[in-house]
């Protein structure tokens, strides 16, 4: 709900056209809107006198980044990138998003490196075995965002854009399809491409939490131009296993992820790395990277590395309250985040199930994140138990 004090300027406002003067006006908009949603990141790092500074063509990329959180006040973060180029073409804005949201210095630059060797803290072998920590085989799930540099991001993708970029994949896809490890097919919810499926069978491989949910019902995505042209231009390719999945068109143009239900994390950091290493080596598919903030992606928290290392763990002691209030206040200060078994804005599963992951993409390596999953896990293992009836 709007704050009172934007109910007043409506009231106050002479007639209908000073009203929609000032909602016409995007900037006079966002500064109407930064009293009233502090934790908003966009809103609150929008700088109109630096925006004031742009030339036309940039003043309307910054806008189109921003869209989302002026449409969604209750945004947490309130923007994405919407060309590959944005977070260095409006440095001045992003630096200072990226530094509130992941803490770190405004001038911070990423390296990327997936290599166990350089982390400090693990066990002797490396092995991250969730089995040391008395834990069962679990769905472990780690997936990479990316962008192919030669398209707008998918904010800005017109529908030729997303039908050329499936077709693109899909071509692509044909490597996996040849190899042994990777063979699987790809599913298409473009009405006309011969990988097409129907509702149902779309409904099936969502219900399996292999494809990606519905983006019309995100009404972020949707603010953002990311759900548009729905369901045209997405899809998903899966192995034969279903371990390994790569969602086309979501919130950036891939989604590679492997899953696995085990308990040694080593092996699926592994195989997504090798997986990794066979797209891009495809001919013609280029990544979008950037020399200070490594993989570009759609949405600030997932820059950088573009990673999340997830997994599925039984937390019945911290949410015996029917929410995942308490795991999320535990989890926060032990850098994870906690989500609901489907993902994002999504409920607890059967016997407390919740989706734990490290909170950070930036600024952190590849390898330190699954790191931190583990350790995480350790002290998140030991205050489940602590809070025991
Ligand atoms: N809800 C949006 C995005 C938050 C991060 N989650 C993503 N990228 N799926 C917000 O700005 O709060």
């Amino acid at each position: 709900m709007p704050g009172c004090e934007l109910v007043d300027d409506m009231i106050r406002c002479a007639n209908e056209e000073d009203f929609k003067a000032m909602m016409s006006d995007p900037v006079a908009k966002i500064e109407k809107l930064q009293p009233l949603w502090p934790d908003n990141i966009a809103i609150q790092c929008f700088d109109p006198a630096y925006f004031a500074t742009l030339p036309d063509d940039l003043k309307a990329r910054l806008l189109k980044c921003v869209n989302s959180g002026i449409e969604n006040p209750d945004s947490e973060m309130g923007c994405y990138a919407c060309q590959p180029s944005d977070y260095d073409d409006l440095k001045p804005f992003f630096s200072k998003v990226l530094a509130r949201y992941h803490k770190v210095p405004e001038n911070a630059r990423h390296v990327n490196d997936w290599n166990l060797e350089g982390v400090v803290g693990l066990p002797e072998d490396r092995m991250l075995d969730l089995s040391t920590l008395g834990l069962p085989a679990l769905s472990i799930r780690i997936r990479c965002g990316r962008n192919l540099k030669d398209f707008p991001l998918p904010g800005s993708m017109s529908r030729r854009d997303r039908i050329r970029l499936e077709e693109k994949m899909m071509a692509a896809f044909e490597k996996l399809i040849g190899m042994p490890e990777y063979g699987g097919r790809y599913y298409s919810l473009t009405r006309g491409n011969p990988c097409f499926i129907d509702e149902a069978a779309y409904r099936d491989l969502v219900d399996a939490h292999i494809m990606f949910k519905n983006m019309d019902a995100d009404r972020y995505l949707t603010a953002a131009g990311i759900a548009a042209d729905w369901p045209q231009g997405r899809g998903c390719y899966v192995s034969a296993d279903k371990e390994a999945i790569i969602w086309v068109g979501e919130e950036d143009h891939l989604r590679i992820m492997c899953m696995q239900r085990g308990t040694v994390l080593n092996e699926v950091l592994n195989r997504l790395k090798s997986m990794l290493d066979v797209v891009e080596g495809i001919e013609g598919l280029n990544f979008a990277y950037s020399s200070a903030y490594g993989v570009v992606t759609s949405c600030p928290t997932n820059l950088g590395t573009g990673m999340r290392a997830s997994l599925h763990l039984a937390l019945p002691n911290l949410t015996a309250d029917g929410t995942d209030a308490k795991a999320k206040a535990i989890a926060r200060p032990l850098g994870l985040s906690v989500r609901g078994v489907g993902g994002e804005h999504t409920p607890i599963g059967p016997n407390g199930t919740v989706d734990i992951s490290p909170s950070a993409r930036f600024c952190i390596t590849e390898a330190e994140i699954v790191a931190s999953l583990y350790r995480g896990i350790a002290l998140l293992m030991a205050e489940e138990s602590k809070a025991s009836p």
